[in-house]
């Protein structure tokens, strides 16, 4: 049996109309340039990277990309072979200013004939991904959920906002990220619509496929079918996959009792994402996640992308973790130290061995099995002497200080 599909995210803060520059005023959607108040964790200036432009960055409201130590994994040269990263939600507004440019392309198709499947690979005209609710390549959020919430749209830009383009937000993967939109849920009255397992492994394949590499999953089920594990089991568990990918899975904060798929699967290429609220607490709430690669990463008072008239908005919840967590990943992915890597060595080489491995762990949760609490998910990977960020420095503090106490040891052990 097939329970609903649900939404990880929290509810909606507030949303934000503010005008950046006092010049002529911009074309909607309008963006937030004044600090917000909502959170306390990251002192929102300076930036830790002063050449990004974007609005909201500039004004201090990006705290959860500094956080993750996101700038480390912004590029100023292209080109950059990018992540493909696939978004399974309720589609998104792929016309936003923050999210136009961010694309992944079907090059067949955008150079194709209108009405034709010109790469045969079944789907008419999937350009940006596919609409797996209506099978149709529309994957823009419907009408009825304009003006309202599209949750779909706020992961988009979570992921991979467009950066340095003077407006809005940036994101940790927006120099490399590249998202192919899935919709495989519904969204305003059809939001509760049973979850199909046959459209969910449809949207499987064709995300590895057609070369998706990181496939996010802001959602979560409680009951799942044989021919779903099977497809999930060879995406995110099977050595030598031709279908190899990397799932990031939200673990939800709303008091479930467990973590519901696919964050249960316990299969080896899965990371689950932990929301972190202010003061570095795991989320009240948050289920259990099963033992393995559980990551913290923001979830409160974190603002992006929505569709007009809003244009931005402020959400919490473990659905912005999981995007963010997802962006982080393409991020450190696609940098030339780690590019050439596959899912599996991508895992065991950077997730497993060093970024599970963090310093930066956040405070405990208030239950098992958050006694310890879990590894803070960053882009610190990439630090270099001669490029940091804030939460980094702190960690390399740590660092030093262990290796002090660890030398200091050795030789009192070592000495006459
Ligand atoms: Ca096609
Ligand atoms: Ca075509
Ligand atoms: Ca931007």
């Amino acid at each position: 049996m097939v329970k609903v599909l649900r939404r990880s995210s929290g509810w909606v803060v507030g949303l934000l109309v503010w005008v950046c520059a006092a010049a002529d005023p911009p074309a909607a959607p309008q963006f937030p340039c004044r600090p917000l108040t909502c959170s306390t964790l990251t002192p929102s200036l300076p930036v830790d990277d002063p050449h990004t432009n974007d609005c909201a960055y500039r004004a201090g409201n990006l705290w959860w990309v500094d956080y993750v130590a996101g700038s480390l994994a912004w590029s100023n040269q292209p080109p950059r072979t990018p992540i493909v990263v696939a978004l399974f939600d309720d589609g998104a507004y792929i016309e936003h200013e923050d999210l136009r440019n961010q694309l992944w392309t079907n090059e067949a198709e955008l150079h194709g004939k209108p009405g034709v499947d010109d790469d045969g690979n079944g789907y008419v005209d999937d350009i940006h991904g596919w609409n797996f609710i209506d099978n149709t390549p529309d994957v823009s959020p419907p009408q009825e959920c304009r003006g309202q919430v599209s949750h779909g749209t706020l992961m988009a830009s979570l992921i991979a906002a467009q950066r340095n383009n003077g407006v809005g937000i940036a994101a940790p993967g927006s120099d490399a990220a590249r998202l192919m939109i899935l919709k495989v849920v519904g969204c305003g009255a059809h939001r509760s619509d049973p979850l199909d397992p046959k459209r969910l492994a449809r949207a499987l394949e064709y995300a590895t496929s057609m070369g998706a590499r990181i496939l996010s999953f802001s959602n979560h089920w409680y009951a799942t079918t044989p021919e779903l594990d099977y497809v999930f089991s060879e995406v995110a568990d099977r050595q030598n996959s031709p279908r190899a990918a990397i799932v990031v899975a939200s673990v939800p904060n709303k008091g479930e009792p467990t973590a519901g798929y696919p964050a249960a699967y316990p299969f080896s290429r899965i990371v689950r994402a932990v929301p972190i609220g202010n003061d570095d607490m795991i989320s009240p709430g948050t289920s259990p996640a099963p033992f393995g690669l559980n990551l913290g990463a923001p979830s409160a008072c974190v603002i992006g992308a929505a569709v007009p008239p809003q244009g931005y908005r402020v959400e919490q919840g473990s659905s912005n973790s999981t995007a963010i967590l997802s962006g982080v990943l393409a991020g450190i992915w696609a940098s030339p130290a780690y590019a050439k890597l596959t899912p599996d060595e991508f895992m065991a080489g950077v997730v497993r061995e060093r970024m599970s491995k963090t310093p930066r762990r956040s405070k405990p949760g208030s239950r098992p099995p958050y006694d310890h609490g879990v590894p803070l998910a960053d882009a610190c990977v990439l630090a270099t002497k001669e490029r940091s960020a804030r939460v980094c420095r702190g960690h390399e503090g740590k660092r030093a200080n262990e290796l002090q106490r660890n030398t200091a040891g050795r030789d009192v052990r070592q000495g006459p």
